[in-house]
C-alpha cells in the first residue's frame, strides 16, 4: 500500500490539508522528514516558474506527486464546470487542462472534486448537468491525449449536490466511458453519505484509483470512530494497490498527524 500526504499553501483553517505553510518547498521537505516519499499537491494554480522549481525539488528529494487537487481553484476563485457564465466555466476547464499537463510530467492523477460544481437551481437541473458533462468531455479529451487519469470524488451533501454517493459517481463515470476517468473515494465523505461503506467500496471495485483517509471528525485516521478495519477488508477485497492520501485537518499539529497516520496505516495493513 502506498501512502501520500496532502500539501497546500495558504489555505483556510478548515481546509483538510496536513502540510500547509506559506512555503511549498519547505512542506515537501517536511513530508520527507516525516517519512513520506509521496505527496498530494492541492494548488489553486501553477505558473511555469513554480512548476520548474517544484520539479527540481521533487527530483532532488525523490518525491512522487500522487495526485493534484483542483478544489482550491473553486474555493478561492469560484471556478467551476457548472457556472452559467461562459468565461468562468471556460477558465475552470482551462485550469484543469493546465493541471493535466503538469500531471503528465509528474506521473500524477488529477482530482475533479468541488470544481465540477453543482446544480444551482433544481428546476434547471438538466441545464447544469449538461454544462458539467460538456466541461468534463473537454478535460477528458486533454486527459486522454496526455494519458492522465482524472478522478471523480463523491463529496458529502454539505459541499455539493452533484455526486454525493459512490454509486452516483460510478454511474457518472460509466456513462462517460473513458479509461482515463475513474473514482476517488474519501472516508470522511463516505461516512456521511453511505449506508454501508464496505459494500459501497466493493461495488466500485477496480474503478477506484485513489483514496483519501480521514476519520469522522476529519482528524487523522484512527483518532475517531470510523471502522477502518472494515474499510481495509474492502480495499483488500477489490485488489486496490494505488495510493491512500492522508487528507485531514492538521490537529493537534501537522507533525503528529503525519506520524500518527503512518503508524496507524502500517498497523492496519500489516495486521
Ligand atoms: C473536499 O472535501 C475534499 O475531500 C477534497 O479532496 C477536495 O479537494
Ligand atoms: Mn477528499
Amino acid at each position: 500500500m502506498r501512502i501520500s500526504i496532502t500539501v497546500a499553501k495558504d489555505v483556510s483553517e478548515n481546509f483538510p490539508v496536513v502540510l500547509r505553510g506559506k512555503d511549498l518547498l519547505e512542506s515537501l521537505r517536511k513530508a520527507k522528514e516525516y517519512g513520506y516519499s509521496s505527496v498530494e499537491l492541492h494548488l489553486e494554480d501553477i505558473e511555469l516558474k513554480e512548476f520548474l522549481t517544484l520539479t527540481r525539488v521533487i527530483e532532488q528529494e525523490d518525491i512522487h506527486v500522487s495526485v493534484l487537487g483542483t478544489g482550491l481553484a473553486y474555493v478561492k476563485e469560484g471556478l467551476s464546470f457548472s457556472n452559467k457564465d461562459d468565461f468562468i466555466r471556460k477558465e475552470a476547464v482551462k485550469r484543469v487542462k493546465k493541471f493535466i499537463e503538469v500531471a503528465s510530467f509528474w506521473g500524477s492523477k488529477v482530482i475533479i472534486g468541488s470544481i465540477r460544481g453543482r446544480v444551482r437551481q433544481l428546476n434547471e437541473k438538466e441545464v447544469y448537468i449538461k454544462l458539467i458533462i460538456d466541461s468534463f468531455k473537454e478535460v477528458l479529451d486533454e486527459a486522454e491525449k496526455n494519458r492522465v487519469t482524472l478522478l471523480v470524488e463523491p463529496l458529502n451533501r454539505y459541499e455539493t449536490n452533484f455526486i454525493n454517493k459512490v454509486e452516483e459517481g460510478l454511474e457518472f463515470i460509466k456513462n462517460l466511458s473513458s479509461e482515463y476517468l475513474k473514482l476517488h473515494l474519501d472516508t470522511f465523505h463516505m461516512n456521511i453519505e453511505e449506508d454501508n461503506i464496505k459494500e459501497a467500496i466493493e461495488k466500485a471495485k477496480s474503478f477506484v484509483k485513489h483514496f483519501h483517509f480521514a476519520d469522522n471528525q476529519r482528524k487523522y485516521p484512527g483518532s475517531g470512530h470510523i471502522n477502518f478495519e472494515e474499510i481495509k477488508e474492502a480495499i483488500i477485497n477489490i485488489g486496490y494497490s494505488e495510493y491512500i492520501g492522508i487528507e485531514c485537518l492538521p490537529l493537534p499539529n501537522a507533525e503528529t498527524v503525519a506520524k500518527e497516520s503512518l503508524k496507524f496505516l502500517r498497523g492496519l495493513f500489516l495486521s
